[in-house]
């Protein structure tokens, strides 16, 4: 293409032509009313999924990989330990809350469309920053709904790592997001008033017309409006039915119950359990991170760290294990991809071994796994999760022995925290001396 198209002030053909987006449905009141539930939403997805990366005590040990981060891990705080679903809920919020809200995001998306292809594409350096801005929260949107949706998927279509670049994006996006609200509320507000959202709603195919030019400057309204094969209600519907479907078909993985968790079928997780008490989701099998039943077997010790690179103060076998003081309690594993499977863990208190080790009990632990290096294989705990009543070596789960693709012979189960800190098959617990 000539260049100097680029500056003239004929469009190109297709989409650029004026009068090629000819929905009579689009207008400002439609945008406006789309917008409205994205501003209500998308503040709880984003304040949840900052609270995720928090919960992950990226400050501790290697817990965090990620590059760079610098300022933005500026607000970070030691995450609590009660109450026990803290982290459950909070990640049901964010993982529903996203899927939801989808439709709703494409819908809006597609209410604006003409905008994307207005000519001139650049009129004046104002004009082109406020373009850029929307790059920002368009193609942030886009891409923190897309990687979201496929981590929950494990399908790693991307060629970076999920963690930080859903981090990076998610300030791209909020800042985004920011800017245009500041910009947007005043004139969508205006819009709101335009029409009744009760009265729209009675509304049929026959009577749908298209909205009037708000403000006689409305860009969204076709020159040309082509007759409605869809009434307003009609989208509408159409939308909050969606909607409504994800809702149903994912919420039951959060929620859990003999009822709602059957019909979760949009959440991937869930249907390979195992026996009897043991029969509850498996994140990652024994076998499938090369963890075998020799190693779990009669061999098996666990050791206890005094200092990093420090000498062994401990070795336990299981049975030493299961002649200290047990406890047991209900927590949920509340996996970072939405679902969650609360179960009765019995087994030692973190806090006890910290003791064994020869250590005050608010002190930072690393917990390593028989599993090596996977990246799941390694974490580090805060003084506080040490030191809580709640905070368990498990050994036994549901009044039996824990199954090899549950931990056996011993794993780390933290109240309120992330699924993935919940290291299975643990091997070396180093305490900070
Ligand atoms: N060693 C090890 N521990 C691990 C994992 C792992 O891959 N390796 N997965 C973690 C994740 S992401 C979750 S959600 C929980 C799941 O525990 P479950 O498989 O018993 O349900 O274990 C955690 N502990
Ligand atoms: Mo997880």
């Amino acid at each position: 293409m000539n260049l100097s198209r680029l500056f003239s002030k004929t469009p190109p053909p297709g989409p650029f032509r004026p009068g090629a987006w000819r929905s009579p449905l689009r207008g400002r009141w439609m945008t406006s009313l789309l917008a409205s539930v994205l501003l209500v939403g998308i503040p709880f997805v984003a304040v949840t999924g900052f609270l995720s990366y928090a919960a992950y005590n990226p400050r501790l040990g290697s817990n965090d990989l990620t590059a760079n981060k610098g300022l933005l891990g500026f607000y970070l705080f030691d995450w609590p330990t009660e109450p026990v679903w803290l982290y459950a809920v909070n990640q049901g919020i964010h993982v529903i809350g996203g899927l939801v809200l989808t439709p709703v995001l494409l819908a809006k998306l597609w209410s604006v469309i003409p905008k994307l292809f207005t000519w001139p594409p650049v009129v004046s350096p104002a004009q082109a920053l406020e373009r850029l801005s929307l790059l920002a929260l368009v193609g942030g949107a886009i891409f923190q709904f897309v990687t979201g949706t496929l981590n929950i998927l494990y399908w790693y279509a991307f060629p970076f790592s999920f963690y930080p670049a859903h981090l990076y994006g998610a300030w791209v996006f909020t800042a985004g997001f920011v800017v245009h609200v500041a910009i947007k509320l005043p004139l969508m507000r205006r819009a709101r008033r335009t029409r009744r959202l009760i009265d729209e709603l009675r509304v049929p195919l026959e009577q749908t017309r298209p909205e009037e030019r708000f403000e006689g400057q409305d860009e969204l309204v076709p020159a040309a409006p082509r007759e409605p094969t869809l009434s307003r209600r009609g989208l509408l519907g159409l939308v909050a039915g969606s909607s409504a479907a994800i809702f149903v078909l994912t919420a039951g993985q959060t929620i859990g119950g003999s009822v709602t968790r059957p019909v979760a079928l949009l959440a991937p997780r869930g249907r390979v359990y195992g026996d009897g008490p043991n029969d509850f989701q498996v994140n990652k099998p024994a076998a499938s991170v090369g963890v075998t039943a020799e190693m779990a077997g009669p061999s098996y010790r666990l050791e206890l760290v005094r200092g990093a690179g420090g000498t062994v103060a401990r070795s336990l076998s299981r049975g030493q294990l299961l002649e200290l003081p047990q406890h047991t309690y209900r927590l949920p594993i509340a996996c970072v991809e939405g679902w969650s499977t609360t179960q009765t863990w019995t087994g030692v208190r973190l806090r006890d071994l910290a003791a064994l080790a020869g250590v005050p009990a608010g002190t930072v632990m690393t917990a390593e796994s028989l599993e090596g290096q996977g990246t799941f294989a390694t974490t580090t705990f805060s003084a506080d999760q040490v030191a809580a009543d709640k905070s368990l070596l498990a050994l036994r789960v549901n009044g039996v022995d824990l199954s090899l693709d549950h931990g056996f012979p011993a794993r780390i189960i933290i109240p309120a925290g992330p699924g993935v800190h919940n290291t299975k098959w643990v091997s070396r617990m180093t305490f900070e001396a």
